[in-house]
């Protein structure tokens, strides 16, 4: 079994995301998303109007996912892998070249983003205040 790990936020669930997520899933059989927590967003500068619970939630609730883990620190991942048995980490290629060194542990893809839709874009175009980039 060919398993796939990816990290995010996921808040405010849109089209990138489920996109995202399907590229992935279709490289393997299993694919496990590891969510950021509250608590970890404040320390990425990010502020979820949704919280880690729901986003989790919402998460597991989709076709292509197959089990959500916490994302608590920057430094999970190389034990995520590990620890999880992952053949293929894949992000969005906003962190292109950013997680390179787990190409000792797995292989390493980013994916082509999906224009014209983010999280800061929903959010300002509905008025709401945005995390500074
Ligand atoms: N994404 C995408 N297209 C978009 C928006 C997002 O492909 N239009 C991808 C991102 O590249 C990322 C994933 O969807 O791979 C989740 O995006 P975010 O929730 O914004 O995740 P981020 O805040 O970048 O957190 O340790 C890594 C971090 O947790 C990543």
């Amino acid at each position: 079994m060919k398993k796939v790990i990816t990290y995010g936020t996921f808040d405010l669930l849109h089209k990138g995301h489920i996109r995202l997520l399907k590229r992935a899933k279709a490289l393997g059989d299993h694919l496990t998303v590891c969510v950021s927590t509250d608590e970890f967003n404040a320390i990425k500068g990010k502020k979820a109007y949704t919280s880690f619970e729901d986003r989790k939630y919402i998460l597991e609730a989709i076709r292509y996912v197959d089990e959500v883990i916490p994302e608590k620190d920057w430094d999970q991942k190389i034990s995520d892998v590990v620890d999880n048995n992952i053949d293929i980490f894949v992000m969005g290629d906003d962190w292109k070249g950013k997680f390179d060194f787990l190409k000792d542990y797995c292989e390493v893809i980013y994916l082509p983003r999906t224009e014209g839709i983010s999280t800061t874009k929903i959010k300002h175009d509905l008025g709401m205040q945005v995390d500074a980039d």
